[in-house]
């Protein structure tokens, strides 16, 4: 299905006054019977001492993709930039990818390359929204709690990412030390050494599937959550565990919700 898809696509853009397909939709704004849904759980990334989360959602149409992101929990006050990313595994990174920074084991944008790819899509609010936008943190959502809704038109590349179920949402931005500011505690960030790491490591991540894969992932969820030890002990009801472990930092996240 994804290469008649992509013939089909590729037969439009050939023949790009034939507009028979769309009725009165713009050319490349082609309504497309392909289209489909994709959901994707954002999950911490607890080696960079995330216990923030979220959702998100692409409704597909041809490259039109409408994005909806909704976080909680993360940096308050502070932009968050947000991408796909393409062109790897499709997977979110394991804490053991991740590396030590500054002398503190924390998991870089970079380090996280092999498993969800490269930068597709900038999820920005306004404006282009290719990789190149990758950084601009003045066209980024912020606050611990955004919800982000945009039409967006994808390259053929990431339209063709997120179709196949390859593409990854990541959302950036971190307090590692907890003192509620991106500051250098690991050191300069990999993407730009103007930058604190804190500002771009990667906080959430999820990768697109289709609906029905939404079991899998939640299966999925679970291994990465063990990966603290607090697993097990959530699922029992043991919330004064999990208080314990994440100590200070949760009282934070807690007062961020109010
Ligand atoms: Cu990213």
């Amino acid at each position: 299905m994804n290469r008649i898809t992509a013939a089909c696509i590729a037969a439009l853009a050939a023949t790009a006054p034939v507009v028979a397909l769309a009725g009165p939709a713009a050319a490349g704004d082609m309504s497309h019977e392909d289209s489909r849904t994709l959901h994707a759980t954002l999950d911490p990334i607890k080696v960079n001492k995330v216990t923030g989360s979220g959702t998100a959602t692409v409704v597909l149409d041809g490259n039109r993709a409408h994005v909806t992101i909704h976080t909680s929990g993360l940096l308050k006050d502070a932009p968050h930039a947000q991408h796909f990313h393409i062109g790897a595994k499709g997977v979110c990174p394991p804490d053991s990818a991740a590396k030590k920074h500054n002398g503190l084991l924390s998991l870089t944008t970079t380090d996280g390359h092999p498993f969800y790819g490269m930068i597709g899509t900038s999820l920005t609010t306004t404006g282009d929204t290719g990789p190149a936008s990758g950084l601009a943190v003045d066209r980024f959502p912020a606050g611990s709690s955004f919800q982000y809704e945009r039409t967006i038109t994808l390259s053929d590349e990431a339209a063709e990412s997120v179709r196949e179920g390859n593409a990854v949402v990541v959302v950036h931005g971190i307090d590692y030390n907890g003192n509620g500011k991106y500051d250098d505690v690991l050191g300069a960030s990999d993407l730009d050494p103007k930058l604190p790491a804190e500002a771009t490591d990667p906080a959430l991540c999820g990768p697109l599937t289709m609906a029905a894969k939404g079991a899998v992932h939640a299966g999925e969820g679970g291994t990465q959550a063990g990966g603290l030890g607090y697993a097990t002990a959530t699922a029992a009801g043991g919330s004064a565990m999990l208080i314990a472990a994440v100590g200070a930092y949760a009282l934070r996240r807690r007062s961020r919700q109010n």
